[in-house]
């Protein structure tokens, strides 16, 4: 290939780099405004039932990204459960992203990680596997 070739070749490739950052930028712009005008209704525990179950939502972090739509589901899940659970930016947070690649196995989110009773972390990847989890185990 001629230098002139493999020039072109590199800047259709940054071009196309480019443009699908912007539409990746836009796309969770576009999520987080949906996600903000249809809030699900935050769900209703009485202090003392708050209080029951803060020791067991402290055992849970959400690692996640802020615009992914996946975690978005996940968020709003926690919300409509009123579960005040830990989320760590795993896309601008470079320790939390190692955490999860290190410890979970894969740099995918959202991931729930799961602290059991005796110590035991479990990882937990899928947002429907996660909401179902949520669910079954805070139910309202
Ligand atoms: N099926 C998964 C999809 C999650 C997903 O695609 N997450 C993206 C961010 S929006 C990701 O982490 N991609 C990185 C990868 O798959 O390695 C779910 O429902 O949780």
């Amino acid at each position: 290939m001629r230098g002139n070739d493999a020039r072109d070749v590199g800047l259709s490739e940054l071009r196309k780099t480019m443009f699908v950052k912007v539409l990746r930028f836009v796309l969770g712009r576009i999520v987080l405004l949906l996600n903000l005008f249809t809030l699900p209704r935050k769900g209703r525990r009485s202090e003392d039932q708050m209080q029951a179950i803060q020791s067991q939502v402290d055992k849970h972090v959400l690692y996640q990204f802020t615009a992914c739509p996946f975690c978005v589901k996940v968020r709003r899940q926690m919300r409509r459960l009123n579960l005040a659970i830990e989320c760590r930016d795993a896309k601008n947070n470079p320790v939390y992203q190692k955490e999860l690649q290190a410890e979970g196995g894969r740099l995918k989110v959202p991931c729930l990680r799961i602290e059991k009773t005796g110590g035991e972390v479990l990882w937990m990847y899928e947002s429907d596997d996660i909401n179902r989890y949520l669910k079954q185990v805070f139910p309202i």
